[in-house]
């Protein structure tokens, strides 16, 4: 058996924001759009690490500690379609500095750790559907939920019975 889990830094969407997002989304995308993000597991990667020993995490998990990351909120008013990765998202059309420096930080600190980090600027977003590889009728606008952002986590992916679903391993709290 292999020691290593497919881990992930990110933040949690609260419960009565999740519902909102899936109620909206079943009113506005027909059922063939993809396979829906369960309410649960709707999120926002901050630093994706893949598969990681032990020692790795517990390296990531002192170093996560030790972030002085603050306080933030962000509007999620933007929406899209990324046909290759199957991927249809809200997003924030103006994320705050503070988002970016939390997942700068933790990118970098994976990509020293040896978590290889895509070359692809950050961009922070819910993923709605995945296997969305056809064309989607995008509606016009979000209503424009407000998340504020207290904390982030440490997310193992876990594959199990053919669905996949996220358990938050770890919580640290951002400050003022
Ligand atoms: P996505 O939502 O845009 O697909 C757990 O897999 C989370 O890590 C997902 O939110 C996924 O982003 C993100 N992620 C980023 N890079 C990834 C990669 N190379 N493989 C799998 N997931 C990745």
């Amino acid at each position: 058996m292999s020691a290593e889990r497919r881990l992930f830094f990110a933040l949690s969407l609260p419960a009565k924001t999740q519902k909102q997002v899936i109620n909206w989304r079943a009113d506005n995308f027909p059922a063939e759009t993809g396979r829906p993000v369960a309410a649960a597991s709707l999120h926002i990667t901050l630093a994706f690490l893949g598969e990681v020993s032990a020692l790795k995490e517990a390296a990531l998990t002192r170093v996560a500690g030790r972030i002085q990351g603050k306080k933030f909120s962000l509007i999620l008013d933007d929406i899209g379609h990324w046909p290759g990765s199957g991927v249809v998202w809200i997003g924030s059309r103006r994320a705050p500095n503070a988002l970016l420096q939390l997942a700068s930080v933790l990118r970098s600190h994976a990509a020293r750790n040896g978590c290889h980090q895509s070359t692809l600027p950050f961009h922070p977003h819910v993923s709605l559907y995945r296997n969305a590889t056809r064309p989607v009728a995008i509606p016009p606008a979000t209503p424009g939920w407000q998340l504020d952002a207290t904390e982030f986590s440490l997310y193992e992916s876990l594959f199990e019975r053919g669905r996949t679903r996220y358990h938050c391993l770890q919580t640290w709290p951002l400050g003022d």
